[in-house]
């Protein structure tokens, strides 16, 4: 399956993803692709909707300690809601559909999330540090908001400068 990404300030990227209803082979086609997609692109995290197919499902593959990545440590999470969050931390984010920035943002410290696996199956997860950031970021997605959302009003005109003209560079070059 080929995906393609969806670049801000392309609209679709806020559009409310569906929720998962049919756990079929088209949901693990879609699965099975974005893992590669995303590690190809160094990424951490992805939510469907960034590559076209706007449903409830998101993928996260932290790196460990020496920075790489390894399969058995992805995270296929599907219909998430948070049932828990506390504390407070701010991370310098970045986000394969907003490319080439990175910003600091608020969020919670720990977060206890109810989700379903590929399978369907019901799971909870109570996650901190990266891992909870990770999954507050890939949330967003799905109620069609994104990190620079969380931006002060000031730091958000400074972006959509520095963003139109790395655009226009990117264009360029292309
Ligand atoms: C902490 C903070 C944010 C997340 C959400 C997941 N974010 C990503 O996976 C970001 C990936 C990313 C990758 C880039 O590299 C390439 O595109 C090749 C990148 O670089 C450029 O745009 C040039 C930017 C972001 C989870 C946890
Ligand atoms: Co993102």
């Amino acid at each position: 399956m080929k995906l393609n990404i969806v670049e801000y300030p392309d609209k679709r990227l806020r559009q409310k993803s569906k929720e998962v209803t049919t756990f079929d082979e088209n949901l693990h086609k879609l699965l099975d692709a974005m893992y590669p997609f995303m590690i190809e692109t160094n990424g951490i995290g992805l939510a469907a909707i960034q590559v076209e197919h706007p449903i409830r499902a998101l993928i996260i593959n932290l790196p460990d300690e020496e920075g790489e990545q390894h399969p058995e440590d992805l995270l296929e999470i599907i219909n998430p809601v948070l049932v828990q969050k506390g504390g407070e931390t701010t991370y310098q984010e970045g986000c394969l559909s907003v490319p080439q920035f990175y910003e600091d943002v608020k969020r919670y410290e720990q977060v206890t999330v109810n989700y379903q696996d590929r399978e369907g199956n019901r799971k909870t997860l109570k996650a901190d540090g990266l891992l909870a950031i990770a999954i507050q970021h890939e949330i967003d997605h799905l109620e069609g908001i994104l990190f620079i959302d969380h931006l002060s009003y000031a730091r958000r005109k400074k972006f959509e400068k520095e963003y139109k003209k790395l655009q226009k560079e990117r264009k360029r070059t292309k």
